[in-house]
């Protein structure tokens, strides 16, 4: 008798007091969510390679966000009136759905909505949700609606962090010809000429009208993770580097170097919301062995 694999999905006991939904995709690929944030944690593939990087110094202390996997940009984007990156990575969200579709893609749906903390933080009436497709690919679909009656603007993006053997040959292939806005030299914007990205310092730029499919290379793991993006206009690249680590104190010694984030966002120009209006923006990773 063959027992044809199935995919599943089951609850744990998370860090933080939170309970963390734990899938496998009959392809062998796994997830974990952690409903605080509303935050993938880790993709891992059928070997056990995690794809994703998640810090082993992260906290999961109330309030606080965790550091890796891919956190959830909204409304704002980096420092300003609210909390760095805004609250939604620090809110408890709902999980509407746990289930395994008859094709054995397993489908998790996440949502937040705002409560008397939030609304005092943000006075708009507003929902996020969040749609999570475990396959042999990872399909994030982030949709926020205008829930008020006056319009609203926001940022997005999902912060992913990408596990890498090394950050300084990582090559990053799809942004040559774009423009950029460098963080690190005054929010100066200059022009992406390479056809090969790499970084040889610490990066935080945001590449404006970033294309619909980038390629991260890990050259020492002959390997890539292929992003694919709907309806988010910008791509950031970021890392520390060794000095800018040594400020963040939920990243090891070191682990800066295992890590690079390529997140796909709505940053350089937030949308305006209207009443009613819904935003709808994904993102899919799929792992490709890269020669
Ligand atoms: O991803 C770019 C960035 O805005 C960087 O400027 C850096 O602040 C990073 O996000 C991490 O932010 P966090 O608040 O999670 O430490």
């Amino acid at each position: 008798m063959t027992f044809a694999p199935k995919s599943s999905i089951r609850r744990e006991q998370g860090r933080g007091g939170v309970s963390w939904i734990v899938a496998e995709h009959l392809s062998g690929y796994q997830l974990t969510i952690s409903p605080y944030g509303g935050q993938v944690l880790s993709w891992i593939r059928p070997c056990g390679s995690p794809l994703l990087f998640l810090s082993k110094a992260a906290t999961f202390e109330p309030g606080k966000a965790i550091r890796g996997g891919i956190p959830v940009v909204f409304p704002q984007f980096g420092k300003g009136e609210l909390p760095p990156h805004g609250f939604a990575r620090t809110a408890l969200w709902d999980a509407d759905w746990e289930e395994v579709l008859p094709n054995g893609t397993v489908s998790i749906g996440l949502s937040l909505r705002p409560d008397s903390l939030v609304r005092a933080l943000w006075p708009h009436a507003f929902s996020l949700q969040l749609v999570v497709e475990l396959s042999q690919r990872l399909a994030m679909t982030l949709r926020v609606t205008n829930e008020g009656t006056a319009p609203f603007s926001c940022s997005t993006a999902l912060h992913s962090y990408f596990a890498v053997s090394d950050v300084s040959q990582c090559i990053i292939r799809g942004l040559s010809g774009l423009s950029y806005i460098d963080l690190l030299r005054g929010r100066e914007v200059f022009r992406e000429e390479r056809q090969e990205v790499t970084l040889g310092g610490a990066c935080d730029r945001i590449y404006r009208g970033a294309p619909s499919d980038v390629h991260i290379v890990d050259p020492a793991a002959m390997s890539a993770v292929r992003l694919m993006k709907t309806g988010f206009e910008d791509l950031v690249v970021w890392n520390p580097w060794e000095q800018g680590a040594k400020s963040l104190p939920d990243l090891r010694e070191g682990a800066w170097r295992r890590m690079v984030c390529v997140e796909a966002g709505n940053i350089a120009v937030p949308r305006v919301l209207l009443p009613s209006e819904t935003q709808e923006s994904t993102q899919v990773l799929a792992f490709e062995p890269a020669g």
